[in-house]
């Protein structure tokens, strides 16, 4: 268990996340191609909000505290959206979510007028990967008021994997969000709203990933709430010799061991394997 938690909760909006334990954000992709569900919520090439709301519904019913949905596939090579389709996709899910259930939306997304549509909309959270550095990104997550995940990607999605590069991958990704906090911070983003993510496999290699998650505790020593996205990622395939389907297993154990090193926020696809493992966690913890 992290002894380093100096926000026990997150205020959300309307909402409020208890983050004084590990919490579980499920992911919902509005999108036709990510990588790893992408199109399983489209009906004759049409994203169909009743299978998005089913599948949010059942990721709260099998313990997710946020459902994060994302309209922008961020994969590899991935074809770049528009400002306008990702707004048909994210706005009218985060709505539904909100009118059917009581959970908290994040909106996975770098574009502005996305951040501030899907907080009208009654997002709770949101989720950058580009750490706010789109420009006008910065001044409208200001704005929502809402908290902000800033993630560390080196690169951009189209090239990230094309040669990564690190001196030391966990203390250039600490100097990153470090630099990140402070500049958001002093543009108006109170430091009580930043939560850190260090990004596994947004322009690293298997041997940077693998450190990364080994030096993680230096990273939630800095005493801001932690979210990591492991499940299901290339490393695990890459180790293991699995294809996307066979994963669980060690999206499982990686993200036990996030947990232990001190992440508070795990993002994940299979929400209720998820939470049998921090089930078993905490039971173990309070013993
Ligand atoms: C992450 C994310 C992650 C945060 C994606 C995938 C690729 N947001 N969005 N952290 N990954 N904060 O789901 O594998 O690791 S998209």
């Amino acid at each position: 268990m992290s002894a380093i938690i100096i926000m026990m909760y997150l205020s959300c909006a309307d909402q409020t996340l208890d983050l004084s334990q590990p919490t579980i954000m499920g992911v919902l992709n509005t999108t036709p191609d990510s990588f790893s569900d992408g199109g399983s919520l489209f009906e004759r090439d049409r994203l169909s909000l009743s299978l998005a709301l089913q599948k949010a519904q059942q990721m709260v019913l099998e313990g997710a505290a946020i459902i994060d949905v994302g309209g922008e596939s961020t994969r590899p090579g991935a074809a770049a959206v528009s400002q306008e389709e990702e707004l048909q996709r994210v706005v009218p899910v985060v709505e539904a979510i909100r009118r059917e259930m009581d959970v908290i939306v994040s909106v996975d997304t770098s574009s502005p007028a996305v951040m501030t549509a899907a907080a009208a909309a009654g997002a709770g959270l949101i989720n950058d990967v580009r750490a706010l550095r789109r420009e006008g990104a910065l001044a409208a997550a200001v704005k929502t008021g809402l908290p902000v995940c800033l993630m560390h990607m080196q690169g951009e999605p189209g090239s990230m994997q094309d040669e990564p590069r690190y001196d030391d991958v966990v203390t250039d990704v600490a100097g990153f969000l470090a630099r990140r906090l402070a500049d958001c911070e002093r543009q108006g983003l109170p430091r009580q709203r930043i939560l850190l993510d260090p990004g596994f496999g947004f322009g690293k290699t298997v041997a940077h990933n693998l450190a990364l998650l080994k030096g993680l505790d230096k990273l939630a020593a800095m005493a801001q709430p932690l979210l990591v996205g492991l499940s299901r990622k290339s490393l695990i395939g890459k180790v293991l010799g699995r294809d996307l389907a066979d994963r669980l297993p060690g999206s499982l154990a990686l993200m036990l061991m996030a947990v232990q090193k001190g992440a508070h926020i795990v993002r994940v696809h299979d929400v209720a394997a998820t939470a049998d493992v921090l089930k078993l966690y905490r039971a173990v913890a309070t013993a």
